[in-house]
């Protein structure tokens, strides 16, 4: 078939190959049929422009061509298969400016949305993959079964390095199992990086020794390149086990970058900003897709939102998006976590965190609806409480242990003033 300017893509015929990479769009054209602006996304992502080219080879075709080969127009769905030597293994800057590239600017098109991605095993195993996964970090924290539960060191900014600490170990005492720094905690003047490494750590050693249980901190590198190395050695010289990184701020190829230096320090991804891509369900690009993404490049838990308990967005709605891979219009307890946790070609597991709006109440509702499988980090919903963080702390481990031993919140609260006092603040989520 001859390929035009941006024909010659359409194929209903087309069963795509393993080695394909096959991309979902949802898309409104704006002023041009359906089918050309299908076509003017198969060619603007791969091997078309806007005018006949004299340079297209006929071996560039038939051998780089992409093929929609499925389009529903009352969806406003189609799938293109691509050729896998299109992509440069390993790169992932590369594959998004083709598939995710110039297509978001086009003026043929009023919105577009990149929905799902299916990759082969080839460009799959190019990259890292996670080190830990979720066995690696429960063998590390030595636990089992139960749900991770940690806080955010809060307020967000503004804490010096040494109450800083404070407040992680109090967190550590009351029972939790992971402190992190928030998302725009880096550097600061009033709260330098390297001392706050050292002297929560410090803290952290403390903590185990009183309690007898393993804690990890999870310190914020988010920053430049070379600079996140360079806070990454860091925390591996200060004999720290985590790091944290703001994924779609750093960018994919500065966590690459990470990931290659990373060795055995556990990789925590958040999302800080995923919904400058995710918030509308028919524009940008789904959590779905970054969480493919994020996992391929091998970050070890990864922000996914807590399924309508919370306050972040990434309700039902947006986690359905997660699971219509596995299973169309059913969004069952489990489902939310399945892109990241399911068999893909040997590449590890990554654990799901919830995390915003939480708090001692959210506790059973979130296992319901995602799981054991998870961590469940609450900031305010920690650091709230008059007396201080430790209590904060205890009311949102008891939950956990309250949960997992199947006995109702309020029941549990009849003999643990600390959930007790959080469940008459915050109420229980249904
Ligand atoms: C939670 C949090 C997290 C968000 C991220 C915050 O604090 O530290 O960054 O949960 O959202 O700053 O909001 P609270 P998501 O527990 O006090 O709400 O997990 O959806 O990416
Ligand atoms: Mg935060």
């Amino acid at each position: 078939m001859a390929v035009r300017a941006y024909t010659g893509f359409i194929d209903l015929k087309y069963r795509p190959s393993r080695s394909d990479v096959v991309v979902e769009y949802l898309f409104e054209p704006n002023g041009v049929p359906f089918e050309i602006a299908a076509q003017q996304i198969a060619g603007e992502s791969s091997i078309g422009t806007w005018t006949e080219l004299h340079t297209l080879k006929k071996r560039i075709v038939r051998t780089l061509k992409p093929s929609v080969f499925y389009m529903d127009k009352k969806k406003k769905l189609v799938k293109i298969a691509y050729p896998s030597d299109l992509f440069e293994p390993g790169n992932m800057p590369q594959i998004l400016s083709s598939i995710a590239g110039n297509i978001f600017g086009m003026k043929t098109l009023k919105t577009l949305r990149l929905q799902d991605i299916s990759f082969p095993k080839k460009l799959i195993k190019s990259f890292d993959g996670p080190r830990f996964g979720i066995k690696g970090i429960r063998k590390l924290l030595g636990v089992k079964s139960r749900p991770l539960v940690g806080t955010i060191v809060k307020p967000k900014v503004g804490l010096n390095e040494k109450e800083h600490a404070q407040v992680a170990y109090e967190a550590w005492l009351g029972g939790l199992d992971v402190v992190k720094d928030d998302e725009n905690l880096s550097n600061m003047p009033f709260n330098h990086f390297k001392k706050r490494i050292d002297l929560t750590l410090k803290a952290l050693e403390q903590a185990e020794k009183k309690t007898g249980e393993k804690k990890v901190y999870m310190p914020n590198i988010t920053s430049e390149t070379m600079e996140m190395l360079r806070r990454l050695e860091y925390v591996r010289s200060r004999m720290g086990k985590y790091i944290m990184v703001d994924i779609i701020t750093c960018g994919w190829a500065g966590l690459q970058t990470v990931r290659k230096f990373s060795r055995n320090l556990v990789i925590h991804a958040h999302r800080a900003g995923h919904g400058a891509f995710t918030h509308l369900p028919y524009q940008g690009i789904s959590m779905l897709v970054i969480a493919k993404i994020a996992r391929m490049i091998g970050v070890d838990q990864l922000h996914i939102g807590t399924a309508g308990v919370g306050k972040m967005e990434g309700k039902t709605k947006e986690v359905v998006s997660i699971e219509q891979e596995i299973e169309e219009d059913n969004v069952s307890a489990n489902a939310m976590n399945l892109v990241l946790s399911q068999k893909w070609y040997g590449v590890k597991p990554v654990l799901a965190v919830a995390s915003g709006g939480l708090h001692p109440g959210s506790v059973p509702a979130l296992v319901r609806r995602m799981g054991t499988d998870i961590v469940i980090q609450a900031g305010g919903g920690v650091h709230w409480h008059p007396k201080g963080t430790v209590y904060g702390a205890m009311g949102m481990r008891q939950a956990i242990d309250a949960v997992m031993a199947g006995i109702p919140l309020k029941k549990y609260a009849e003999t643990h003033l600390e959930l007790k006092d959080a469940i008459q603040r915050f109420g229980i989520v249904k």
